[in-house]
């Protein structure tokens, strides 16, 4: 294992300051048995070296916004352009008015945006406009998707929760959490069986159109249709959370790739390339009814902050030119396919779930449909895997419920060092 001393004192110092020596806690890397996790100096395209000059391919990406990779020049000279001209003055500028535009045209059921400045706040407050909008109060959610970490959503959910095996959160009070009814993933008969139960209860029905918190999981065909033909019937809302799916399964997002227009869309990650902007939006008579244009109050100081903006700009200005998403689709593809392979020869049981480049590798026979087929991943053999592969400097989420994000900075050389090191993980 790789020389960790400055990473060392580093944690034991953050451990006196912040819970778990973390401020999220997918960070602490207590899931794949290693303490300290390396603590990380800077990223440079597909690379992160820690403080102790250590060098790791990285699949983690900031967990999805660097789709681009680290530090690439042109992101940081905008910022760098934009920090220049202030760092914010809680007034309308033209940069959010050009991102707005941006993500209007790319996502198929966008009409009009809010920014805010996480996904949970965009999965919160598009909440808060289904309710205000539907004078209903009851959410569906489905096992295993993350939407954030605000009460209502933190009911079986995936993600740091899940990793930690928490199954809820005290100080969610009991009565919020009776709103949210969680169901399996790509069960479409459990969620028609709940809308009957609940009729006229329900205000909307959230869902990560491809799943990436239960590691990555795909909806199967019917299911998104499904809901969305439910929905209609009983004027209930539809919620994509494309926080991790937005402009990574496709430009358009899961919903162009699967060809479902929600009523609501959640947004975050790559469209502020790696700084705090994420987004929620809808058809334009949805998202009048939000402050100050209608009653439904939501806010922020920091929201539509021009340093992020002008990231989010270059970064989705940067993923138009002409071939970033077959070239996307390429990666991972040859990724899966060299791991798939590497796991035969090693006689290692293992399912890779894929939306282009965005993967998990599940340590069980598939096919990985819904949260209690992910959970029979053997989670021993993904330390031993997640291990050995840091061993050889690769990096991935330290957690068998996340995805690999794979960038455009991870060259062909990137991809076969990692089959490289499965191969030796699983023995040729
Ligand atoms: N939600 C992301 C993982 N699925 C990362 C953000 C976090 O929880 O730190």
């Amino acid at each position: 294992m790789a020389n960790l001393v400055e990473s060392q004192r580093w944690f034991e110092k953050a451990l006196t300051l912040m819970p778990g020596g973390v401020n999220s806690p997918v960070r602490g890397w207590g899931a794949v048995g290693l303490t300290p996790p390396p603590l990380i100096a800077r990223g440079a395209g597909s690379r992160v070296y820690d403080v102790d000059g250590n060098s790791y391919l990285d699949f983690v990406g900031s967990w999805g916004p660097l789709i681009l990779g680290h530090a690439v020049p042109e992101v940081v000279a905008a910022v760098q352009e934009a920090a220049s001209r202030g760092l914010g003055f809680g007034a309308t500028t033209p940069g959010e008015v050009e991102l707005a535009q941006l993500l209007v045209e790319a996502v198929p059921s966008l009409e009009m945006v809010r920014l805010v400045t996480s996904g949970t706040e965009a999965c919160m407050s598009a909440l808060r406009l289904a309710r205000g909008a539907t004078g209903r109060a009851r959410v569906i959610k489905f096992d295993g998707c993350y939407h954030g970490h605000a009460d209502s959503f933190l009911v079986a959910a995936g993600s740091g929760v899940l990793t930690q095996a928490i199954p809820g959160s005290p100080g969610v009070p009991a009565e919020i959490a009776a709103l949210t009814l969680s169901l399996p993933y790509n069960d479409l008969e459990a969620v028609q069986e709940a809308v009957k139960r609940h009729a006229g209860e329900i205000a909307a029905i959230i869902v990560e159109p491809v799943a990436g918190n239960m590691g990555v999981v795909l909806p199967r065909e019917g299911f998104l249709e499904g809901l969305r033909q439910l929905c209609h019937q009983e004027d209930i809302i539809l919620i994509f959370d494309e926080v991790i799916s937005g402009f990574r399964a496709a430009w358009g997002g899961a919903q162009a790739r699967y060809r479902v227009k929600p009523d609501l869309t959640c947004l975050g990650k790559i469209i502020a390339g790696g700084l705090p902007v994420a987004a929620y939006g809808g058809r334009r008579e949805r998202m009048s009814p939000v402050a100050p244009s209608g009653p439904i109050y939501q806010a922020g100081t920091l929201s539509g902050n021009p340093v992020a903006v002008a990231a989010g700009l270059a970064t989705l200005k940067a993923l138009q030119r002409a071939g970033t998403y077959e070239q996307l689709e390429e990666k991972g593809a040859w990724l899966e396919a060299e791991l798939v392979r590497a796991a035969a020869r090693g006689g290692a049981e293992i399912t890779v779930n894929r939306a282009g480049s965005l993967l998990t590798l599940f340590f069980c026979r598939g096919p990985v449909n819904d949260l209690e087929d992910a959970k029979k991943s053997d989670l021993n053999r993904f330390r031993q895997f997640f291990q050995g592969m840091l061993a050889q400097g690769i990096y991935l989420p330290p957690s068998q419920f996340e995805a690999w994000f794979i960038s455009l900075a991870h060259g062909a050389e990137d991809l076969e060092a990692t089959a490289a090191a499965a191969r030796e993980v699983w023995g040729r």
